[in-house]
């Protein structure tokens, strides 16, 4: 082999290892838009398009002494909160974090009125006005969100609803 050919041999070894990178970085990105587009877990204002099951993951806590909300992450806790919609049918699994320094819960009902016990749905509730989660704590519940309509979700621990702790719950057909 002389030593054009070596030079020849090379370049072609660095066009296949530039193509293979190009075809895997393309897959790659390929894979995460397919990936985000299954999302089922509602973001603020937007929708799950069919019933199935989705899990919504949901921060409680106070922004001041005077305002208190819900957010999606624990840094992004905001008043008013995010508002999620769903198709009846679906299984809503609320996965629930208290990241604030107080105790606050989360409730599915009718009216968004301090303290109001109306569930929307069997089960769906996570702790009560009278035994919240404590600060720091986690917990679950999941339910089927099955009759369409508009509900509130709120924190059920009295004047919580007023100082901000409630948010949009749609259940579209
Ligand atoms: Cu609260």
């Amino acid at each position: 082999m002389n030593q054009t050919t070596k030079r020849c041999d090379t370049a072609w070894y660095i066009a296949a290892a530039i193509i293979i990178a190009v075809i895997i970085a393309s897959s790659a990105l390929t894979y995460q838009f397919i990936q985000s587009n299954n999302s089922n877990a509602p973001s603020p204002s937007t929708s799950s398009s069919s019933a199935g099951s989705v899990t919504i993951t949901v921060y409680a806590g106070e922004l001041s002494s005077s305002v208190y909300g819900f957010g999606n992450t624990s840094s992004t806790v905001t008043s008013p909160r995010p508002t999620f919609t769903v198709k009846v049918g679906t299984t809503v699994t609320v996965n629930f974090t208290n990241a604030g320094t107080m105790p606050h819960n989360w409730a599915l009902v009718t009216q968004k009125t301090s303290g109001n016990t109306n569930l929307a749905f069997s089960k769906a509730q996570i702790a009560s006005l009278g035994d919240p989660v404590p600060a720091s704590g986690i917990a679950t519940t999941t339910f089927v969100a099955s009759r369409a309509g508009t509900y509130y979700y709120i924190c059920q621990v009295d004047g919580h609803v007023a100082l901000g702790m409630w948010g949009t719950f749609t259940v579209t057909l």
